[in-house]
């Protein structure tokens, strides 16, 4: 066990159903302090880019243009093991499989239209926190 950090969004489906307070409650009460926090608009470019990795799938354009359909929230999640605990407050990325009290188990249209993302190992971690924020972004509790 040790303290990391993690990339999540609400993607335009979690903004238009107005759950960002719900999620953020969510991850609060799982013991994650988000670090980072930022409102916007993906550009084609920006959907694109974050989605790469995912460049040769059938489903890629729908991916991209579903990302840039509106607003979304980005934030960095920190605490114990915060990778794996963030997926399990998201659940399986189809809805219809995901563990009952998960966001995409409560929320969830479909297995494109799942509300969150969330970073799926410590290196890709890294590389998606960085793709948003600057490291002067990322603010660490001062207070104890
Ligand atoms: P994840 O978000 O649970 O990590 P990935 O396999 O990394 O799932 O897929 C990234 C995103 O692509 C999913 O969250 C979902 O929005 C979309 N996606 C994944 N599989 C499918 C599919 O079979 N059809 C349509 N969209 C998909
Ligand atoms: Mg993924």
């Amino acid at each position: 066990m040790s303290v990391e950090q993690t990339l999540s969004i609400i993607k335009p489906d979690g903004i238009q159903k107005n759950l960002i307070g719900e999620i953020y409650n969510r991850f609060e009460k799982a013991g994650l302090e988000i670090v980072a926090s930022k409102m916007l608009h993906l550009s084609k470019d920006q959907a694109e880019g974050f989605y790469s990795v995912h460049s040769e799938r059938p489903f890629y354009s729908d991916l991209v243009n579903y990302m840039m359909s509106g607003p979304v929230m980005v934030q960095v999640l920190q605490g114990e093991s915060a990778i794996d605990a963030n997926r399990k407050i998201m659940g399986a990325t189809n809805p219809s499989e995901a563990a009952a009290g998960s966001i995409r188990a409560d929320f969830a249209d479909s297995i494109e239209e799942n509300i969150v993302h969330g970073s799926d190992g410590p290196e890709t971690a890294i590389h998606e926190i960085n793709f948003f924020f600057d490291d002067s972004e990322i603010c660490q509790r001062t207070r104890t």
